[in-house]
């Protein structure tokens, strides 16, 4: 193999890969204690209490243990260093082979079942297991969701091979469109963070619109022809992001009732990716400094409660994909469990990339 040089961006892109990798452990190590609460607003001061002491320099406490939402990405980071060409038999072996060794990561309760025949089936065929759950719906659960970052970081500069891949590594487990498309919606969210420049702000509107426009040939239009309305539900909840991010500051309370109404905070993927894409850009739009965005951003995602560890941990993909490693406090991240690990793969992930780019380009 011929080595390329390693390109000027090479330190960029390492800070971005780290950022994301760390911020989705993050979001699940911290915001795992909370995972299924009703947060009242002296809740609210409680987990800002929690933040502000493990950012404080000299503070010890016991390590936060992640779950299943980071068990699930390590295992696409491991199969995408191993092999350079996704390989969804290696992603399923390691997927089953993770959960027997640690099934007590609050695993969801129906993906067990496919983990279960994948081991039986002996990965005969890896998609049939997933395709039969929910009486053959398949599942609209997050799960897809959250374990999705490393697609999108491996493929950060070809759209069409990451949407192939996320699509594929999602249907291993959930099969249902609402999952499919969740785990792209938030693939498109990581990635769109390389397209800013680094250190540049994001215009969050722009950001939103570029996501409706990525989601349009994965949803039905109106047929006006036909007078029947067809369903685009993942848009519908961009346009109210929209709406929301145009609301003024004061209305916070008011805000908040409302984004858990309309945007959800639920195990389900229509109900947790778009809310995860909203508090990250509500951080944005609200934060003068980069270096406080990444923290905002995940304090907000476990303030509103219920699916906390995902939330926060897709928030927390997306927001350290943007800001980079640089700006999550390092207090905090020696908190988590792994974090050493977390960024010797996201330098292994990275090199894997670059390794395979420039194969493609000499072959
Ligand atoms: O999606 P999945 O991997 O779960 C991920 C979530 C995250 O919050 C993790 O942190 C962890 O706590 O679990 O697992 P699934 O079992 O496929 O889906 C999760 C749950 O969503 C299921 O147990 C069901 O309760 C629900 N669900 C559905 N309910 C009705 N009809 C998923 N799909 C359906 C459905 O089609
Ligand atoms: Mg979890
Ligand atoms: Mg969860």
């Amino acid at each position: 193999m011929i080595r390329n040089m390693i390109p000027k961006n090479y330190e960029i892109l390492r800070k971005k890969f780290r950022g994301c990798l760390l911020g989705s452990l993050l979001g699940d190590c911290l915001g795992a204690p909370f995972e299924g609460d009703f947060i009242t607003s002296g809740d609210k001061i409680v987990i800002k209490n929690y933040l502000d002491k493990l950012e404080a320099p000299d503070f010890k406490g016991p390590v936060k243990q992640y779950t299943d939402d980071t068990a699930m990405t390590r295992c696409i980071a491991k199969a995408l260093i191993d092999k350079p060409e996704p390989d969804y038999v290696l992603m399923a072996k390691l997927f089953v082979k993770e959960y027997f060794l640690e099934p007590k990561r609050g695993y969801g309760q129906n993906v067990i079942t496919v983990f279960k025949k994948l081991k039986q089936s002996r990965f005969q065929d890896v998609f049939k297991p997933a395709s039969e759950q929910f009486d053959g719906s398949g599942s609209l659960g997050n799960g897809g969701a959250m374990r999705i970052a490393p697609l999108a970081l491996y493929f950060f500069n070809n759209y069409d091979l990451m949407i192939d891949a996320a699509t594929k590594a999602t249907k291993l487990t959930h099969t249902n469109p609402l999952g499919i498309n969740g785990a792209l919606l938030q693939c498109m969210a990581i990635q769109q963070c390389f397209m800013v420049k680094h250190g540049e702000k994001i215009d969050v509107h722009r950001f939103v619109d570029e996501l409706l426009h990525k989601m349009k040939p994965f949803e039905y239009e109106e047929d006006e022809d036909l007078e029947e309305i067809l369903e685009k539900p993942y848009r519908e909840k961009l346009l109210t992001i929209q709406n929301l991010l145009q609301r003024t500051y004061d209305e916070d309370d008011v805000l908040y009732d409302e984004i858990l109404e309309t945007l959800g905070n639920s195990i389900s993927a229509l109900e947790s990716v778009p809310t995860a894409i909203y508090c990250f850009l509500k951080a944005c739009s609200e934060t003068p400094e980069l270096k406080d965005i990444f923290r905002n951003a995940v304090e907000y995602a476990i303030s509103l409660g219920g699916d906390t560890d995902t939330i926060a941990s897709m928030t927390g993909a997306i927001a350290g994909a943007y800001v980079g490693e640089e700006h999550l406090n390092k207090h905090l991240i020696k908190h988590c469990e792994k974090h050493e690990e977390t960024i010797e793969m996201a330098d292994n992930l990275l090199a894997a990339r670059h390794e395979q780019t420039s194969e493609m380009k000499n072959s």
